[in-house]
């Protein structure tokens, strides 16, 4: 596959590096891809514990990677399930556009408007101090919310179909992200946020 034509288009925000290729997949590649990752992923989903009671999150999730790529999560160890073909091939896409590796990669299905994400920072030990994260997008467009953690600046990009946006530097540090509930959104989403996850013992 060719590089984009299009991009990066660099967004401009203070104590943030973001660079957003609108166009990483063309359309036709982008429906295909997204009918695969609907059907073969093994989508679960995860539950938390939310004061005292789990709850279901609201989205479905799956976790890919290098058999090393363990990480730890209220006290256990997940481990990934292996690389798939599909999977392979966008990490690669991904890696030419960052340029840098990634050894796992954390999937989303949210299957329609009700379907969210909290506000949250991937600031986890075992990403390092500037970790970069590339996050592909199919399917509906939803706004992804950006907040800085001190100032209260908020944006949100929308996200299109067959785009990639990539996090680096201090952007986990200094600000949070999510995705709202909206009414208006009623077929399916799938994100894929690849990282490089280094063991912490
Ligand atoms: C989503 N994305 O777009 C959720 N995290 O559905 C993320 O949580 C995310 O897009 C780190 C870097 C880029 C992202
Ligand atoms: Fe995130």
């Amino acid at each position: 596959m060719q590089a984009s034509l299009f991009g990066p288009e660099p967004v401009e925000l203070p104590d943030a590096t973001l660079d957003y290729f609108p166009e990483a997949y063309d359309r036709a590649q982008a429906d295909e891809l997204l009918a695969q990752l609907m059907t073969q992923l093994h989508w679960r989903q995860d539950r938390i514990c939310l004061y005292g009671k789990k709850v279901n999150i609201p989205r479905l999730q799956a976790w890919y990677g290098d058999s090393s790529a363990n990480y730890r999560y209220s006290g256990l160890t997940m481990q990934p399930r292996p690389w798939l073909p599909v999977l392979e091939a966008i990490k690669l896409r991904c890696e030419r556009l960052a340029d840098c590796r990634f050894n796992s990669v954390l999937a989303n299905l949210y299957r329609d408007g009700n379907d969210a994400m909290g506000w949250h920072s991937d600031d986890e030990p075992e990403l390092g101090s500037r970790p970069v994260i590339a996050s592909v997008s199919f399917g509906a467009e939803r706004g992804f919310d950006l907040r800085h953690k001190k100032t209260g600046q908020k944006v949100r990009l929308p996200l299109a179909h067959g785009s990639v946006l990539i996090m680096r530097g201090d952007t986990q540090k200094c600000w949070q992200h999510g995705m709202a509930r909206t009414k208006k959104i009623t077929s399916p989403r799938v994100n894929l946020t690849f990282r490089w996850i280094h063991s912490v013992e």
